[in-house]
């Protein structure tokens, strides 16, 4: 591969798009990106008005640049530049996501998105002739933000999620618009199948903010994900009797926002005991007034392990044991106390294909003389659409490092030369991935 041409992003140009597109869903221009007291973040949610302007702008700016851009029944975006064996041959894809968290940062997604579209740029400058096609994928709704499935639309792609499911999925805490009712509105709902039979891959390579502390803290510029820790969301819901708060002895409360609090700290304790984490991050309670007793509470759990036991154990532990514990013993005070839970999302511990993570890998080491003690093999604490991805074709991923280890808040930041840097490996590893 040392024939390879040691193509160059251009840092410049990929910091000005990125700049670009943050004026979707951005009530802050960019240069005040790094002053906390401005910063709103990014709320590009999936099927807003603002992730069409940003998928507007994607395929119009793929196809300038030579690509045939599909869009399948998820709204996945998939732009291709022909190779020259011609339409037969598979592409290999790099992809990531446009949408963001409710207030997130200006990275985490649209990185990696706009880094394929500086890779076919490159490509295009140098008239770079790849053997296969190459292929630049937005895909839908990758947080799970507003439709709280996370990758689902790469989940269905794979196979591994009913499309009826995720059409069929309701907006968090809003106006019960679903998935489909968004795509059609937003004129992304596709007529070609998502499946991975329809629309195949060689392989799939994301870059990505590591939106945690590692690299940062061993100094090391760019992460080789071999694989991604297992997770599960769930919704619990606690429901109790609306009572009085002046005139309501403790002894004769059923308090479903007491309740909750004691079930969520009792999940984290449970967590650290097994190296696991915890979190909730949405809480809603009823009816909503100072001197009023909740009567129903539902809180989401977000639980996350390296291994797939673990969190069986964690979940027969919580939902079949503790958490009835602290109901009952709530309930002998008070009466009419009970839970449900429902499992939302599970991704299972991922491990990359090997043929991937060595490619990545090596390109990053062609990157110069002191890359390979700039590079860190390691595994991704937050899932990413190639968890799917990898279902039905290698895959492996691209870290760089990002300020503080802080994501998902409009702090995110990581430098250009890392941004850079990390557009330049993903390059080299489809350059490679193409030649193997
Ligand atoms: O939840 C996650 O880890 C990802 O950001 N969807
Ligand atoms: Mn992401
Ligand atoms: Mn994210
Ligand atoms: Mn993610």
């Amino acid at each position: 591969d040392n024939d390879l041409p040691q193509l160059k992003v251009n840092q410049t140009r990929l910091m000005a798009e990125l700049h670009h597109t943050c004026q979707w869903g951005s009530g802050v221009p960019w240069k005040d990106a790094t002053d906390p007291s401005t910063q709103t973040g990014m709320s590009r949610l999936a099927l807003s008005d603002a992730d069409k302007a940003a998928r507007d702008w994607f395929v119009e700016t793929t196809r300038s640049l030579g690509c045939d851009v599909t869009v399948d029944a998820m709204g996945n975006i998939f732009a291709v530049r022909p190779g020259s064996y011609g339409p037969k041959g598979i592409p290999t894809y790099c992809g990531s996501h446009l949408d963001t968290q409710p207030a997130g940062g200006r990275y985490d997604g649209i990185l990696g998105v706009l880094a394929g579209v500086e890779m076919l740029r490159v490509m295009k400058e140098h008239d770079v002739e790849t053997a296969y096609p190459v292929g630049v994928v937005n895909w839908t709704n990758e947080e799970g933000a507003r439709f709280p499935i996370s990758m689902v639309s790469s989940g269905v792609w794979a196979g591994e999620i009913p499309l009826e499911r995720a059409h069929a999925l309701k907006e968090v805490g809003g106006s019960g618009a679903t998935m489909r009712d968004e795509l059609e509105r937003i004129g992304y709902l596709g007529t070609v199948p998502a499946s991975y039979e329809a629309m195949p891959m060689a392989a799939h390579f994301e870059l990505h903010i590591e939106q945690g502390p590692i690299l940062e803290a061993e100094n090391r510029r760019i992460g080789i994900v071999e694989g991604v820790q297992a997770y599960r969301w769930y919704t619990v819901e606690v429901v109790g009797r609306e009572a009085h708060t002046g005139t309501t002895p403790f002894s004769a409360r059923a308090d479903a926002l007491l309740t909750a609090a004691r079930m969520i700290a009792y999940s984290h304790e449970i967590a650290v005991r097994k190296y696991a984490l915890a979190s909730t991050g949405i809480l809603s309670l009823s009816p909503g007034s100072v001197n009023t007793v909740p009567g129903k509470v539902t809180f989401s759990l977000d639980i996350r392990a390296p291994f797939d036991k673990t969190l069986d154990d964690i979940e027969r532990t919580l939902f079949q044991f503790d958490f009835r514990q602290i109901v009952s013993s709530e309930y002998t005070k008070g009466r009419e106390l009970s839970f449900t839970w429902t499992v939302d999302s599970v991704s299972p511990a991922t491990r990359f294909q090997k043929s991937c993570i060595e490619v990545a890998k090596s390109a990053a080491e062609s990157l110069g003389k002191e890359s390979s003690r700039n590079v860190r093999v390691m595994t991704s604490g937050a899932g990413h659409d190639s968890v799917y991805t990898s279902r039905r074709c290698p895959t492996s991923m691209i870290f760089v490092r990002c300020r503080d280890g802080v994501s998902h808040n409009p702090e995110e930041y990581a430098s250009p030369e890392d941004c850079a840097t990390g557009a330049e490996v993903l390059l080299q590893s489809v350059l490679r991935y193409d030649r193997l």
